[in-house]
């Protein structure tokens, strides 16, 4: 069998690389985030986007030269001089959220983005910025304030931009559900993902359920139908189990759930999503420590 290796103790199959780039087509021409060199992504507008740059930003579509990662080494910023800083590290999937949801409403000259090395982290972070020494945080009015969920609905309530919540209760009160699902996704795919072997009911079990709820609303794609937080809080951690569920396990998650497959594709056209990927390399490094302690 032919192997694609990404580091001296892990390999890609090619049939797992294509199928890879088949969903997510940016990682064939290798734009995603790098967190050792940041991926200078060019300035590129659209006809339509140069004639309309607001709606183009909101779109998350103006591409922006990503800030190099700050370490020990690195001095702060000037903190709370009125800067909007949000704080993450590129490799972070619940810094992504928040990045996605910034990107999303078009808050790239707002909200400034502001890297840190978790491995080798500033100590004014924990020092002057956030106690709780993780990231994502959010600098803003002289606060700073934490949790990706909460991050993500205190941008859409405080910012401009377009909602990330429709006005229906009923979707309100699904995305509530569907917030608080994230986080048994999390852990029983870390518990599951843990154990040697096939996959088992624990791992197949959940993606059945998000294929079932994606058939809820028909307005749209998404979980609400129309694009919404729950997407953004979805978006990083599919992005990793479907990769490391593939090398690992072999298995793909979006065969026999068309609804899935079709999320996946939806998702990746949005480019506050698109500009927020990974390496899948560095990803699949980066997961295996942190779903499979390895
Ligand atoms: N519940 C938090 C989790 C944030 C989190 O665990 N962030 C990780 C990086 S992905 C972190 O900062 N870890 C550093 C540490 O725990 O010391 C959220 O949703 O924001």
């Amino acid at each position: 069998m032919a192997f694609l290796y990404t580091d001296s103790s892990s390999f890609l199959t090619f049939a797992a690389v294509r199928q890879t780039t088949r969903l997510f087509p940016k990682y064939k021409t290798y734009s995603y985030i790098s967190s050792r060199r940041p991926y200078l992504v060019s300035i590129s507008l659209s006809r339509k986007a140069t004639r309309a740059p607001i709606q183009a930003m909101s779109m998350g579509k103006v591409k922006e030269v990503l800030p190099p990662v700050l370490d020990s080494n690195s001095e702060p910023p000037n903190l709370f001089d009125g800067t909007t800083r949000l704080y993450i590290s590129y490799t972070c999937p619940y810094a992504q959220r928040v990045w996605i949801a910034r990107n999303y409403k078009g808050l790239q000259d707002v909200i400034k983005l502001v890297p840190i090395d978790l491995q080798n982290r500033p100590a004014w972070y924990r020092e002057k910025v956030y106690p709780a020494n993780k990231v994502p945080s959010l600098e803003h009015n002289n606060e700073v304030k934490g949790e990706s969920l909460e991050l993500v609905k205190y941008i859409d309530s405080n910012f401009e931009g377009p909602s990330l919540l429709p006005d229906d209760t009923v979707k309100r009160v699904f995305a509530e559900e569907m917030l608080s699902y994230t986080d048994t996704l999390n852990t029983v795919m870390r518990n599951a993902l843990s154990l040697e072997g096939d996959v088992t009911n624990e791992i197949v079990g959940p993606f059945d359920h998000l294929e079932n709820v994606l058939s809820k609303f028909e307005d749209g794609p998404f979980f609400l139908g129309q694009f919404s937080l729950v997407d953004i809080a979805y978006a990083p951690f599919i992005e990793r189990f479907y990769l490391l569920l593939l090398y690992v396990k072999n298995y793909d998650i979006t065969i026999g759930r068309a609804k899935l497959k079709l999320w996946i594709q939806e998702m990746n056209k949005i480019d506050g999503y698109a500009q927020t990927r990974q390496d899948p390399q560095e990803l699949i490094a980066g997961i295996k420590k942190r779903y499979m302690g390895k």
